[in-house]
């Protein structure tokens, strides 16, 4: 008896150390042969390249690669060329790259091997809303994996250097190849020594796989630690504080990349505190760094409660800047006019500032998309981002183009994505989430791939169907147009045909299509956005408008401020339109709102029964998570459905179409609920 139950504890114990918890991402592979790695160069990430090959190696066994380093011209920065015996790159980096493609070619079976790999961005970016506190703003997967609250706060331990070093890996094996540690609300102590000396701790541990550090900084350092009456960019002690600030972190971190700025927006102290403009600020941050080879990324996301509609702002303050900005300044700008929503038209300024460094900011982590909840793969989005034709230089002009040094030569090419990582044992909160930082590497290094090769390429790599058997097709494709169905998906249950920022509260969680507490600044509410009332619904952008359209070349501009032109996924971003307005599917626009947001409930429901078709092929943890997911994502698609068809039928009193299932929930349950949670602190 005794020994059975030993026994049953020992194989619990194994089980226990076996159980699948997402932890190792796409990285799972192990050799199943031995490799030899030639280079005749040593050097710490040469090394890691080797290594990396032996252990996940998946091809002929004693097969012979070589690492050469060269002088190529059709190699671009980090660009690599791939062949069966060698891995060619004019970059170290370059080559822990390229071997890492060579890996993921073996484990997903690709045909196509040789070629050459060039990354469409120089600079490839994670920002981090890390809070020195180890909170993250809009973080949904744990704490900070760089900073501990309180007594902690300066011990740099093993399990510390140890999820760093995972963390670089994993970056490194998607090419990422910067990291800003810190939130763009940034505190000034991180300037302070103690903090530089852990962030010298972690930039060391970045580097030898290819990645350097960069801080976000607060524009009122000066003042706030430096002792300093003022922070105003034009003042010669203002200046000579941030160059000897400079010096003392490139003394620590003598690779370090530069500074992220968030200034005179939602708070944030800037130039403009000053009298002065945001290049004034950008370019003194930019002098400072530039013998270092230091670069400065500024970002475009600001808008103040004025008359002017949001979405035109950024647009409005930045333009006349253009030209202005040094070129080591990068303007960092959000994929769409207002900030991140789960659909927008791309921001006006990709394309239009031809004189100025422009890099996108796309958000990983699912602060409008579901948080960690909500199984939704962001590539598509992105692609449809990237893609977009801005006609700024003619047809052909998209935001991928004009940002990647196609159409402008600008100094440094750059794309930053607000990262979804935290101290979870699965690092993102959801196994599924995974994928979108998976993606975004693979989206930073080749801004052309498509958002079906990354699922595909992913699926494999992280469930391990890779055998050619007809189950392992099917469950890879199964998953596969579950993951490229999932956004169009959350848009419909959420906000479909242009609608936007219709959420509760400030969790930008759930739906709140009425929330507008009075005294709230209105361009934080809802109404101010869907403008819903009896004759129609949708915010006048027109000519007849606030006048967004004329932000765009033509012939966008006059594209979308005709209804009749205006491709209808923005219909409702730029027009305010009549309930009973023909659709192009011969509906009125309330029966297809009705429509689109049941489809997304179905969609939903959809992605539970193929997940649940697919346990045989998923291992029991990653299993029962995800179904759990899906099921809280399925409630919150109806009270999504439920809440805004029954608040928007106030204003119309029409019927919801009736081959379309009921709502559920009442609408004032909904509204409690939501009043609940804020009055908890939930959620906030
Ligand atoms: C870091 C939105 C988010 C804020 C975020 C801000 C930004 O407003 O809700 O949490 O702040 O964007 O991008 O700066």
């Amino acid at each position: 008896m005794k020994t059975s139950i030993f026994s049953l504890f020992f194989i619990l114990i194994c089980i226990g150390l076996h159980a699948e918890d997402g932890h190792k991402l796409w990285l799972r592979a192990q050799s199943t042969s031995t490799v030899n790695v030639e280079c005749s160069k040593q050097s710490p990430i040469i090394e890691i390249a080797k290594i990396e090959l032996q252990n996940m190696w998946q091809g002929k066994a004693g097969h012979t690669v070589v690492l050469k380093l060269a002088k190529t011209k059709k190699l671009q920065g980090d660009g690599f060329l791939l062949s069966e015996n060698q891995i060619e790159s004019n970059t170290e980096a370059g080559l822990l790259y390229g071997a890492f493609e060579m890996l993921r070619k073996q484990q997903t079976q690709s045909s196509d091997f040789n070629g050459i790999f060039n990354p469409s961005y120089d600079l490839r970016i994670l920002n981090h809303w890390d809070n020195l506190d180890g909170t993250i703003e809009r973080g949904y997967a744990g704490q900070s994996i760089f900073w501990h609250p309180g007594s902690e706060a300066f011990k740099v331990t093993q399990e510390d250097k140890k999820r760093w070093t995972e963390y670089a890996r994993a970056n490194a094996s998607i090419g990422i190849n910067g990291t800003v540690l810190n939130n763009v609300n940034a505190s000034p102590k991180i300037l302070t020594p103690e903090y530089l000396n852990r962030v010298r701790e972690i930039a060391d541990i970045l580097r030898p796989y290819g990645i350097q550090t960069y801080l976000a900084v607060n524009f009122a350092s000066p003042s706030v630690i430096g002792g300093l009456s003022t922070s105003d960019p034009l003042n010669q002690e203002v200046v000579a504080w941030w160059k000897n600030k400079v010096n003392e972190i490139y003394k620590l971190i003598p690779d370090f990349g530069g500074f992220l700025v968030k200034a005179n927006s939602e708070g944030q102290p800037g130039p403009q505190n000053f009298g002065r403009t945001h290049a004034d600020g950008a370019n003194m941050m930019a002098d400072a760094l530039k013998a270092q080879g230091g670069i400065v990324m500024w970002r475009a996301f600001v808008y103040n409660p004025s008359d002017e509609d949001r979405a035109k702002q950024a647009y409005s303050e930045f333009m006349p800047l253009d030209g202005t900005f040094s070129d080591n300044v990068i303007v960092q700008v959000k994929n769409g006019p207002i900030d991140f929503q789960p659909r927008e038209p791309f921001s006006p300024l990709f394309g239009a500032m031809k004189g100025t460094g422009v890099m996108p900011e796309f958000q990983i982590t699912q602060e409008y998309l579901g948080h960690s909840v909500h199984m939704v793969f962001l590539a598509t989005m992105w692609e449809e981002v990237l893609n977009s034709d801005t006609f700024q230089e003619g047809k052909g002009s998209t935001v991928a183009r004009c940002t990647d040094g196609s159409i402008f030569k600008q100094k440094y090419s750059a794309i930053a994505g607000v990262s979804n990582v935290g101290s979870d044992i699965n690092w993102c909160g959801h196994h599924f989430a995974q994928a979108n930082w998976y993606a975004f590497g693979r989206l930073a290094w080749d801004n052309t791939l498509t958002s079906e090769q990354i699922a595909d390429e992913w699926v494999k790599l992280t469930f391990g169907k890779v055998s050619n058997t007809e189950d392992d097709a099917d469950f890879v494709k199964a998953i596969k147009e579950l993951m490229l169905d999932s956004r169009e998906a959350a848009v419909d249950y959420m906000m479909p045909l242009g609608l936007h920022h219709i959420f509760a509260a400030h969790h930008h969680y759930g739906p709140g299509p009425w929330w507008a507490p009075s005294g709230m600044r209105k361009d934080w509410t809802p109404p101010y956005y869907h403008r819903a009332d009896s004759l129609g619904i949708g915010f006048n952008r027109t000519t007849s408008g606030s006048n967004a359209v004329s932000q765009y070349h033509q012939p966008l501009s006059q594209q979308f401020n005709d209804p009749e032109t205006c491709p209808e996924k923005y219909l409702l971003w730029f027009h305010h339109l009549p309930w009973d307005y023909k659709m192009k599917s011969g509906r009125t626009l309330w029966d297809e709102l009705c429509f689109h947001y049941d489809s997304g409930v179905q969609k939903v429901r959809g992605f539970q029964k193929i997940w649940d078709k697919s346990e045989s092929y998923v291992d029991t943890e990653r299993f029962a998570a995800v179904q759990k997911k899906l099921r809280e994502q399925s409630l919150n698609a109806q009270e999504w459905k439920d809440a805004c068809l029954l608040y928007f039928q106030q204003f119309n009193q029409l019927p919801i179409p009736y081959d379309l299932e009921r709502p559920v929930n009442k609408l004032e349950d909904l509204i409690e609920k939501d009043e609940k949670q804020i009055r908890e602190g939930r959620r906030n």
